[in-house]
């Protein structure tokens, strides 16, 4: 397929092009999907000051929240309407399977727009209540105000989800944002932008800005203008727009890294513990935070288990990711594959055994993209590298324990504390475990199920701060006390 798609950025209600154009390329067939405007620090400056106008002139701020939602959720329908093209799209530029990108990177994405545009309505903008210990007639009010211009940098893994995560939040509580996709995967977004024109969103309080991380990322972390930046994605670059962020004091929320730890119990029900053990790791070809890459197996259970899933997993269909009967897709790009590979080699040297897969797929339809199978290793200790490090491939560790309080211990063994699942006939003994797992979010019996109605983010270096369930706004503004004297004197 050639193309003579072009996109640009969204600035200011205006679309923009730049002196560069960098090339989005479908990692499943290495071919152009298109080409896109590669902006600079310069266009992430105007960007803020679009949006710092855009709160200065207080259209968006001072919209009732009512009314917010409205526009918002025109914004939901008019996605909803181009659902089909947006799943094309994505297919195109990230290589999600259809199927994933119809219930998960899209659907959600969509869905949980409108749970923000909910909030919007629901959250609790102003509260007022008694004063304590006060000797006169008082009342104190507390309100929650937007921060002002919030800047969202994304990764490629969801680029669409990831980005209502902070977007919807941000207008919700009416503030202005500018965000920063991948250079990878930018279109869903700029989709998005456009069809925020075409909802009424007001110039300025929406606005899409690409280019490289280093340079339009940077600059928006370090940017005096900017109040507030959400991030996601590697714990090296969180650090480093940590860091870049303190020069003005930004309040920063940070969605990290990932090494999930699936515990099977004793008594874990194995014909769905061996299927959710693979959707775990499996799942957008691994390249999700969340993904279950540890597995905790108790001696009793190992070999069979073993033997199961590496029956399973040579049942997995990896290729085009159009097709809908297809399990897995290509890998985002060559170099996230040799990033792969080099932990599949280290593995090896460490003294892990490789179970299954190991090897880049070749030969016929992958000959183009970047194809990597489901890959197994057994006999892994948590001390080495493959079980410590974030892989981001479909890479699963499996890792014997003895008793349930090693098999916690284990998990808690590492930097990372985003996602832990509990496997168990016995939801008191599951219960029991999730209380002991230092990571932000546990399931038991289950994987992967995200939910706006509950946060999402991580202990430790997986993360400072939550994305998504009702205090998701809590997030998004500033909270000011007024004291208000109602009997009018001083004592
Ligand atoms: O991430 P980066 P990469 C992890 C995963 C993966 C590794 C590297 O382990 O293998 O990170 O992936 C922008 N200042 N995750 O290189 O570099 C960049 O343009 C400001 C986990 O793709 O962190 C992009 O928009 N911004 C993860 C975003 O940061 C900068 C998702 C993420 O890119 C920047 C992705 C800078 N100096 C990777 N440098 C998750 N938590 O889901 C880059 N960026």
């Amino acid at each position: 397929m050639t193309t003579s798609l072009h996109y640009q950025m969204y600035i200011d209600g205006d679309w923009v092009d730049s002196a560069v154009s960098t090339d989005v390329i479908n990692p499943a067939s290495d071919e152009l999907v298109a080409t896109v405007a590669f902006g600079n620090a310069d266009d992430a400056d105007r960007a803020v000051a679009s949006a710092l106008r855009a709160h200065r002139n207080g259209e968006w701020r001072n919209t009732p929240p009512e009314e917010r939602a409205k526009v918002m959720s025109r914004w939901v329908e008019i996605l909803n309407e181009r659902m089909d093209d947006l799943v094309d799209l994505h297919i195109a530029e990230n290589g999600v399977t259809r199927r994933q990108a119809m219930a998960f990177h899209v659907g959600y994405a969509i869905s949980h727009l409108q749970y923000f545009a909910d909030l919007a309505a629901s959250y609790e903008f102003t509260r007022s209540g008694p004063m304590l210990g006060y000797p006169t007639t008082a009342a104190g009010i507390v309100r929650r105000e937007p921060f002002g211009v919030v800047a969202g940098i994304v990764p490629w893994n969801f680029p669409m989800l990831l980005a209502v995560w902070k977007f919807g939040p941000a207008l919700a509580a009416g503030n202005t944002i500018v965000l920063k996709p991948d250079e990878k995967t930018p279109l869903t977004l700029l989709e998005m932008a456009r069809a925020a024109d075409d909802a009424g969103i007001p110039a300025g309080v929406f606005n899409v800005v690409t280019g490289p991380g280093e340079v339009v990322g940077a600059r928006l972390a370090a940017h005096p203008d900017v109040r507030k930046v959400a991030f996601t994605g590697s714990t090296a670059v969180g650090r480093t727009i940590t860091e870049l962020s303190a020069v003005n004091i930004k309040k920063v929320t940070l969605e990290l890294g990932g090494k999930g730890a699936n515990i099977i119990l004793p008594d874990a029900d194995l014909s769905q513990a061996v299927d959710a053990a693979l959707f775990a790791f499996c799942l957008y070809q691994g390249q999700a935070c969340e993904s279950g890459t540890r597995l905790l197996l108790p001696e009793s259970l190992h070999d069979e288990f073993v033997a199961r899933l590496v029956e399973r997993a040579a049942a997995i269909r990896v290729g085009d990711p159009d097709d809908f009967d297809t399990d897995m897709g290509p890998i985002i790009s060559a170099e996230q594959r040799q990033r792969i590979e080099h932990y599949v080699e280290l593995g090896t040297k460490e003294g892990a055994t490789l179970a299954f897969g190991g090897a880049r797929l070749t030969g016929g339809e992958f000959d183009s993209g970047n194809w990597f199978g489901p890959t197994i290793f057994t006999d892994v200790d948590n001390w080495m590298t493959i079980a410590q490090e974030e892989i981001f491939g479909p890479v699963l560790v499996v890792i014997k324990y003895r008793s349930v309080a090693e098999a916690v211990a284990i998990a808690n063994d590492s930097e990372y504390g985003l996602s832990a699942g509990v496997w168990s006939e016995d939801i008191d003994a599951a219960l029991d475990v999730a209380a002991q797992i230092e990571s932000g979010t546990v399931w038991i019996n289950d994987w992967h199920m995200v939910n706006a109605l509950y946060p999402f983010g991580g202990y430790k270096q997986s993360g400072n701060g939550r994305e998504l369930g009702p205090h998701a706004l809590d997030e998004y503004t500033e909270e000011k006390f007024v004291h208000v004297d109602l009997a009018r004197r001083i004592e």
